[in-house]
């Protein structure tokens, strides 16, 4: 499944590189696209591998504030 999420705190590419490899480090990730300027990622996975809620307590994780929209 695709699912969107806000992304708070990101100010450069490196804070993108950060998200996209955090998330991409978990099970079931299929696709990971992170907009700076939107403060928005988008994650295409695999729903029997991994779930919304482990993408966003990643990306939490790696040091930014997320929640799924
Ligand atoms: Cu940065």
């Amino acid at each position: 499944m695709k699912q969107k999420f806000a992304i708070n705190g990101m100010s450069c590419n490196h804070c993108v590189a950060t998200v996209e490899k955090a998330v991409n480090e978990l099970p079931g990730i299929q696709k990971v696209k992170v907009n700076l300027k939107k403060n928005e990622g988008v994650v295409k996975f695999d729903e029997a591998q991994v779930d919304a809620k482990q993408i966003a307590e990643k990306v939490t994780a790696a040091g930014f504030d997320t929640e799924v929209v």
